[in-house]
């Protein structure tokens, strides 16, 4: 039995302020969600903040990126052994924004994996494909290449530590969602690639959706066999917002 993960990617948003009053809006509200396990991944500047809310609760936290270097002379960027030290359990690797914005390559995105491994934390692996992609019929070709990235350099055992989120390109940040339907499919693909190196595995992992998934279409999207949670974006700046996609997992 998988589970059910929800965590909110706040992407580049938020104040001090803001943080404070979202984390306290969604301590407030956890009391009432039991099946999931809930996590938030602030920017950066408030892990600190996150750190000291949400102690001795239940909810979890995470950053959005890693770096792939242990330390040293890489200006800008944050190790594992730093996010470790603030408590973090996951971090999101390889989203689609990092991939556009960031130039991050599939073999970057595997090493990032290996290191938060390293460290004890939870990568969280995006995977999906363009609109473009799509329509040239390569969405299963896109996410096995994401996929195989890691599953190929780190083994099956290695994905057994992290966490898979299926994001389709084409719902991130656009208000359309896949249909529960289209993205069930994707994530038996996925589960099913997984499977060919080691059914328990395959069996274990958990596998959420993310791009534009809302209060309204949650339910039915995490109502598929193979969903097994979400990574939100929009939806999880707003407490009741991402506490009503909490209670639907
Ligand atoms: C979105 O829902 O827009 C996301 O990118 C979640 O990571």
């Amino acid at each position: 039995m998988r589970q059910p993960l929800i965590a909110g990617n706040w992407k580049m948003n938020g104040s001090k302020a803001e943080t404070v009053e979202l984390l306290n809006g969604i301590k407030a509200g956890i009391g009432e969600v039991t099946a999931s396990e809930v996590a938030v991944c602030p920017p950066f500047p408030y892990l600190y903040l996150a750190e000291d809310m949400l102690k001795g609760t239940a909810i979890r936290y995470g950053s959005q990126d890693c770096s792939r270097e242990e330390s040293g002379a890489f200006t800008g960027q944050v190790s594992a052994a730093m996010l470790q030290d603030f408590g973090c359990t996951y971090a999101i690797l390889g989203h689609s924004e990092r991939r556009l914005f960031n130039a991050e390559t599939d073999a970057i995105i595997a090493r990032k994996y290996a290191v938060v491994v390293s460290h004890g934390l939870t990568p969280i692996l995006c995977v999906g494909e363009t609109l473009e992609e799509r329509e040239q019929g390569k969405t299963e070709e896109v996410v096995a290449r994401h996929l195989d990235a890691v599953l190929e350099s780190a083994g099956a055992e290695a994905l057994a530590k992290g966490v898979i989120a299926y994001e389709p390109v084409w719902a991130i940040g656009t208000g359309v969602t896949a249909t529960p339907e289209q993205a069930q499919e994707v994530h038996a693909f996925l589960r099913e690639r997984i499977a060919k190196k080691s059914a328990e595995v395959a069996a274990g992992v958990r596998i959420l959706y993310g791009g534009s998934m809302k209060p309204g279409n949650a339910l039915e999207l995490m109502a598929q066999a193979d969903i097994d949670g979400g990574l939100i974006g929009g939806a999880a700046l707003k407490a009741a917002d991402f506490l009503a996609i909490c209670k639907a997992g």
